[in-house]
């Protein structure tokens, strides 16, 4: 109780805390499972990978995105509905540590902006800026509410780029008159918030897989640089509170893949009765 205690003190005081070890290895290794077995619709089949961890099948991903960025697109899609991503959200042990660190109980507990990363070595278009998640997520009007979550589906070296944050940054509180950038049609608009950097400290969160990083949703933070040769798989997930009076409900549309549609056309498949996005 009182290690708890002493958590929930650390995420106050400095607006994020590293949970070592809080997921199984095996659930870790599920959802690397269906990214690498879905990637089998994208890559040469029979090339046959040892594992994720293999560097030649980080390679063709990245060859892929390169030449066929389009069908990159479709593979990055197909894996963000995988029920294994919700088997790590429901996890019992992670959802418990959350409750006593958030003091929200878990049936008042919402989710969304759940989405798989794969930040691709020296990328720049998807590489956020110093931003507060709560200029994204309206749910909590307080972004003290809730949390965000990120989650590692590979080892972060330093070499990969782990997430930037700056201490103790929460304190400001949502700052909102934030800078909107668009990078290009298909990357959503950054929000990218001016503060002094020189006023906090700058973290580098290491973090494996199997640990959990939670942010409070006004905590300043940024993607690092991944100057590795290999992809950086991770996996954030934004928590609400569900009893807030003020909590902003909401619904989803779903955008299907259009370049599925084009390629199941070319199969000759009837795709007359799809609406390219539903209500
Ligand atoms: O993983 C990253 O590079 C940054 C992710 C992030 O901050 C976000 O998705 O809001
Ligand atoms: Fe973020």
């Amino acid at each position: 109780m009182k290690l708890r205690n002493n958590k929930r003190n650390i995420f106050e005081n400095n607006g994020y805390i590293i949970l070592k070890k809080i997921i199984s290895k095996k659930k870790i290794s599920q959802i690397q499972k269906v990214i690498f077995n879905r990637s089998k619709f994208y890559l040469n089949n029979n090339k046959g990978f040892k594992s994720f961890n293999d560097i030649n099948f980080h390679k063709d991903l990245i060859k892929l995105k390169i030449k066929n960025p389009k069908r990159f697109g479709s593979f990055y899609d197909s894996i963000q509905k995988s029920l294994e991503i919700y088997s790590i959200m429901t996890d019992e042990k992670l959802i418990s540590e959350i409750s006593s660190i958030t003091k929200l109980k878990k049936e008042n507990l919402s989710i969304n902006g759940e989405n798989i990363r794969i930040d691709l070595p020296n990328d720049k278009l998807h590489s956020l800026n110093w931003h507060q998640d709560r200029s994204y997520y309206f749910q909590n009007r307080d972004g003290n509410k809730g949390l965000v979550l990120w989650i590692p589906l590979i080892n972060i070296t330093k070499k990969i780029g782990p997430l930037k944050a700056c201490a103790k940054s929460h304190k400001l509180g949502f700052i909102s008159n934030y800078r909107k950038k668009i990078s290009n049609r298909q990357s959503s608009i950054q929000r990218i918030v001016s503060f002094n950097e020189k006023n906090f400290k700058v973290l580098n969160l290491n973090v494996n897989c199997g640990d959990a990083i939670l942010l409070n949703k006004n905590t300043i933070h940024a993607s690092g640089k991944n100057i590795s040769n290999l992809i950086r798989f991770s996996l954030q997930i934004r928590v609400h509170d569900l009893m807030d009076p003020d909590y902003l409900s909401f619904r989803y549309k779903i955008f299907y893949n259009l370049n599925d549609i084009r390629l199941l056309k070319k199969k000759g498949i009837d795709t007359s009765d799809i609406e390219t996005f539903s209500k």
